[in-house]
């Protein structure tokens, strides 16, 4: 067992999908009957452990795991001694402050004497440091949006994605304290051979982010248009160009960011480019 790495990831919530999908893109397949706390993985030397997202920190930084993924606010507001290794792309947040509507706010000035709910108190605290703010910190484990309507607090600081709970709950976005994502965080005591491990990991995961984040696109270009149109495309190198057999055409294939698409796209066309295919990339490995 012990040449397996310990990797723990969230048992049940926002991360667990998003978190298999990209371990089974990683050619991971996790097999977990009667929905154990444990479970091996099949073709790569991992064991896998589904813990509260909140207790994962401690798990890493205890050596109890060897890894985890978990959310970047997470990691931040416990503090614990973990190495991050890489940003996710997934459950993309960020940790801000709101005030009912109807309050005027125009600086963190406005925040002093101010009574904030929220589940972070160690990162909100040092929001207030960093910005001279003196307000009370109400540390609350859930619900948090509801503290102003019940008269709890005059505000929250709470996780934030669409923003639709906040609208709900008659509260508007004032600060942001911190964006997150999830990570891959590590324990800093690794042996080699686990260090060996988590590398052939990464580098799996690195291949899917890379795919993920662009896509493959052919089309037909008048040669006249040639120049023009592989000025415009950002590949990762030159782009292929091959003759088709109609006279004066040619087949471009390039691979675009996902970022850059559609201003790509619309470029590309207003060029000449015809019969554009987009197709999705699996893996990328540079
Ligand atoms: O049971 P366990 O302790 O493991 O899970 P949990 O309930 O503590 O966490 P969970 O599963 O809700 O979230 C896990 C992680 O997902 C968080 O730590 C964040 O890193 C990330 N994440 C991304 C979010 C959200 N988006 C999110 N929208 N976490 C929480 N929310 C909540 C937020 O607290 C608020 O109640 O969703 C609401 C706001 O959403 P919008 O879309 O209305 O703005
Ligand atoms: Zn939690």
């Amino acid at each position: 067992m012990s040449n397996r790495l310990r990797l723990a990831i969230q048992k049940g919530g926002r991360l667990s999908e998003s978190t298999t999908d990209l371990l089974a893109a990683c050619g991971i397949k996790i097999s977990r009957p009667d929905r154990k706390l444990r479970a091996l993985s099949e073709h790569f030397e991992l064991e896998v452990l589904f813990l509260r997202d909140d207790d994962i920190p401690g798990y890493v930084a205890d050596g109890v795991a060897d890894a985890g993924i978990v959310g970047e606010n997470v990691i931040l507001e416990k503090g614990k001694q973990v190495a991050t290794l890489d940003q996710l792309g997934f459950a993309k947040c960020r940790l801000a402050i709101a005030l009912p509507r109807s309050f005027e706010y125009s600086s963190a000035r406005d925040l002093n004497d101010l009574h904030i709910a929220t589940s972070y108190p160690g990162l909100l605290q040092r929001f207030f440091d960093e910005n001279a703010v003196s307000a009370t910190i109400h540390e609350i484990s859930g619900s948090v949006e509801i503290a102003p309507g019940i008269g709890l607090a005059d505000g929250i600081c709470d996780i934030v994605s669409s923003g639709s709970t906040l609208i709900s709950n008659g509260l508007k976005e004032v600060e942001t304290v911190l964006e997150s994502q999830a990570v891959l965080i590590a324990s800093t005591q690794l042996s080699d051979e686990k260090r060996q491990i988590i590398d052939r990991l990464r580098f799996r995961i690195q291949s899917v982010m890379k795919a993920r984040q662009h896509r493959y696109i052919l089309m037909n270009v008048p040669n006249s248009s040639l120049e023009e149109v592989t000025g415009i495309l950002p590949g990762m190198k030159a782009p292929t160009i091959m003759p088709l057999s109609e006279e004066g055409w040619s087949s471009v294939h390039s691979v675009i960011p996902e970022h850059a698409f559609w201003d790509v796209i619309e470029s590309l066309k207003a060029a000449g480019a015809e019969g554009m295919l987009v197709v999705p990339i699996e893996k990328m490995v540079l």
